[in-house]
């Protein structure tokens, strides 16, 4: 009877493991929604947590193009396979388009967030990206 148990709770335990591990190989992530538009970041303000997986949701709600500058943070962060990978420490998100980025911060600081596109930071398309210990 013991014996059936034992296996009993194995071939659960294998069962769920096997549905876990099926979607994909990424760790459980929060979402964190970030909206582009002309000219800001909602919020203009992340607070993250090191060694916290996070999903980062980037929203283009605009007519224009925009890009989610931060090279420091992501420098400062492991990104993961599975989302959009910065290029140039920056994600570039077009018209009415939504990137999604995987990482997880690495090092605390606070860094600086921007969109490179001509004058859009001067306009106020600008913020700050805290990594938290
Ligand atoms: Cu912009």
């Amino acid at each position: 009877m013991r014996i059936f148990a034992c296996v009993s709770v194995l071939a659960a335990l294998s069962a769920s493991h096997t549905v876990r591990a099926q979607p994909a190989a990424v760790p459980a992530a929060a979402t964190v929604t970030v909206v582009l538009s002309n000219f800001d970041f909602s919020p203009d303000h992340l607070r993250l947590s090191a060694g916290v997986p996070v999903r980062l949701r980037l929203v283009n709600e605009s007519g224009g193009g925009h890009d989610f500058s931060a090279p420091g943070f992501f420098a400062a962060s492991n990104v993961l396979p599975g989302g959009a990978a910065p290029s140039g420490g920056a994600v570039a998100v077009g018209s009415h388009r939504t990137e999604e980025v995987l990482l997880v911060p690495r090092t605390p600081g606070t860094y600086r967030l921007e969109c490179t596109h001509f004058l859009h930071s001067v306009f106020g398309m600008h913020g700050t990206i805290d990594i938290v210990p």
